[in-house]
């Protein structure tokens, strides 16, 4: 059977980096192309990038751009990514068929840790991963994300989990599956938007070093799990919790009314807190994806470093 690597499209500086042993750090589309609105996702696209080179590390956006598997884009596929308004939502339950149809499609969090860590990518860090929705209940709407995070041997950065989602829930559900999850420099779970969500956590990460390690001494016994990595928004950029959580419940009341389910939900969600809290979402929202991508770059520096 061919290699799925025949799908892929390894942008040079990434395979230069990769070949030679040099850090690299994956990034997700979906957060560009239907988290952010243009032109504030291009804009954050590039700095994003420029951030992690900053830091002598590769950044490789991952994207499925007319049925090819693209790690690392160059200028133009990113303003193709963020400018279009037909671009796919790509997990990874997607990804066979959007190579079969020549789809082009942005990334979620399931889909681009599936093919970075397919091309060979340790670290990789996003805004906020998807978890277990407020009405689950009824509605059994959990994000592949979850299920990616559980066998798949990365470390993920993320703000926690989207506050529109049940924060308790996806904290029980990342136990289940064996997912650590450690506070960067805090002992509470942040709530995306806001520093924390009043949740404590039982584990806590003071250094990149010491994710760096923690991640190499979890491969060591072989442990298949990401480690998810729940790094604050700083208390300058955040939204406080009683603040945001009025806009959050009003936007999942209009969710539900319009009947919203599926893929749709969570894109829905985050554009109507921008539209309710008249754009102050969309610069938590940054600030915080910005703050990630800056920790994932000083994660896989230093594994690179100790991995010598
Ligand atoms: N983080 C953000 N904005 C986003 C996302 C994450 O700051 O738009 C995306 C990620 O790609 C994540 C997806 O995988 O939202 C979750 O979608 P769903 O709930 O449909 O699984
Ligand atoms: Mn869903």
């Amino acid at each position: 059977m061919n290699s799925i690597k025949i799908h892929f499209s390894i942008n040079p500086k990434v395979e230069t980096a990769l070949f030679k042993n040099r850090p690299v750090l994956a990034l997700e589309s979906t957060i560009i192309a239907h988290g952010i609105p243009y032109p504030e996702n291009i804009k954050f696209a590039r700095q994003a990038e420029s951030l992690v080179r900053k830091y002598g590390v590769t950044p490789a956006t991952i994207a499925i751009i007319n049925g090819k598997i693209h790690v690392g884009l160059n200028n133009k596929q990113l303003e193709i990514l963020t400018s279009s308004n037909n671009i796919e939502k790509i997990a990874v339950q997607d990804i066979a068929f959007a190579i079969t149809q020549e789809l082009t499609g942005a990334t979620t969090v399931s889909a681009t840790m599936c093919l970075a860590h397919l091309a060979g990518i340790d670290v990789f860090a996003t805004g906020g991963i998807g978890g277990v929705h407020r009405n689950s209940k009824n509605t059994y709407d959990i994000s592949q994300d979850l299920i990616e995070l559980s066998h798949t041997p990365m470390v993920v950065v993320s703000a926690g989990v989207k506050a529109i989602l049940d924060i308790p829930k996806t904290l029980e559900y990342l136990e289940t599956f064996s997912i650590p999850v450690v506070g960067y420099q805090t002992n509470e779970f942040p709530a995306f938007y806001s520093h924390s969500s009043g949740i404590s956590l039982k584990t806590r990460c003071n250094t990149p070093e010491l994710v760096a390690q923690l991640f190499i001494n979890h491969q060591k016994i072989d442990l298949q799990s990401a480690i998810l990595v729940a790094n604050p928004v700083s208390k300058s950029d955040e939204i406080p919790k009683n603040v945001i959580d009025k806009y959050i419940d009003a936007a999942l009341a209009e969710c539900s009314e319009k009947n919203i389910i599926g893929k749709k939900v969570t894109p829905f969600l985050l554009k109507r807190i921008v539209e309710l809290t008249d754009g102050q979402s969309l610069k938590t929202n940054i600030a915080l994806a910005l703050n990630n991508v800056k920790l994932g770059a000083q994660i896989v520096l230093k594994l690179s470093e100790i991995e010598i």
